[in-house]
């Protein structure tokens, strides 16, 4: 149970901000005196808020993928994707080099063709399968309806089982929300009664009906609650976030046994 060789996925839709958190996670980590290093697995990027000691442009570039075969954007993607997985040797002698303890991997753009496609399984078997994590980041401008916040967490969880990974549930640009919003979210990451009551209070429909069977099942499964705050802009959260995904290691599953209380962290920045 050591921090040693961990590697962390960043993962979310595109523009949740996973290329800032693991950007602004990275100085955090370093400033704590942990040996990190961060990958950028984001073939298209073109600005990135960090320097990256691997970066998979070095091997596949979209825009040489799009002249070379003549295909457009999404189809460029498409390759890439699959692409990435075939330097997955190249990555994994990159890193073994480094010696990195701690491993940030930013994930592409793409959230799908990274998780429902073959190369995520296989990156993350391939470079370290019993010591990888997820950070699923969920965009608040996503989360603010109660319907809107189960699907992202209901694609959340379809990332978790598609990797078959330990997960941990981030709530990213914690600035951007009002206070109270932040607390609502907050709730109901954490009551899941509050969520189905907030549900029941949308307009009746039969897709309202299909959001609280959802929830039900998320419950059954045993996926809820948990979900961490953050902000790369104001650099908040990253301790707890550091504290959840180290937790993800020394065997609890559930974020609000043990030694933290996701509310805590609520309290903290208000
Ligand atoms: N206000 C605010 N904006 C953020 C934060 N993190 C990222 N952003 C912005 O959200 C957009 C997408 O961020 P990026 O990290 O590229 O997302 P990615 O596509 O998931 O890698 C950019 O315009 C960022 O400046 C944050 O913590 N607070
Ligand atoms: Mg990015």
């Amino acid at each position: 149970v050591t921090k040693e060789n961990t590697h962390v996925y960043f993962l979310g839709t595109a523009g949740a901000g996973k290329s800032s958190l693991a950007g602004a996670y990275l100085e955090w980590c370093r400033n704590e005196g942990l040996d990190a290093v961060i990958v950028n697995l984001d073939p298209g990027v073109e600005r990135l808020p960090y320097q990256p000691e691997v970066d998979v442009r070095e091997w596949v570039n979209l825009k040489q993928i799009m002249e070379e075969s003549g295909l457009g954007p999404n189809g460029a993607q498409v390759a890439a994707s699959d692409l990435i997985a075939m330097q997955a040797d190249r990555i994994k002698g990159a890193l073994d080099e480094l010696k990195a303890d701690y491993v940030l991997l930013d994930a592409p753009g793409q959230i799908e063709l990274f998780v429902f496609r073959q190369s995520g399984r296989f990156l993350t078997e391939f470079l370290a399968p019993e010591r990888s994590l997820i950070a699923y980041l969920i965009d608040p401008i996503l989360a603010k309806q109660a319907s809107s916040y189960v699907s992202q967490v209901l694609l959340g969880q379809s990332v978790q089982f598609r990797l078959g990974l330990p997960m941990t549930n981030v709530l990213s640009k914690m600035d951007l929300l009002e206070p109270e919003e932040l607390e609502k979210i907050m709730t109901w990451s954490q009551e899941p009664d509050s969520l189905e009551s907030a549900l029941l209070d949308e307009q009746a429909s039969m897709y309202r009906e299909m959001n609280l069977d959802i929830l039900r099942s998320l419950q059954g499964v045993g996926t809820l609650p948990g979900m961490f705050p953050v902000s790369a802009a104001n650099v908040q959260g990253l301790e707890d976030l550091y504290a959840a995904l180290q937790l993800q290691f020394s065997g609890g599953d559930d974020p609000n046994s043990a030694y933290f209380d996701p509310a805590d962290s609520v309290d903290r920045v208000r």
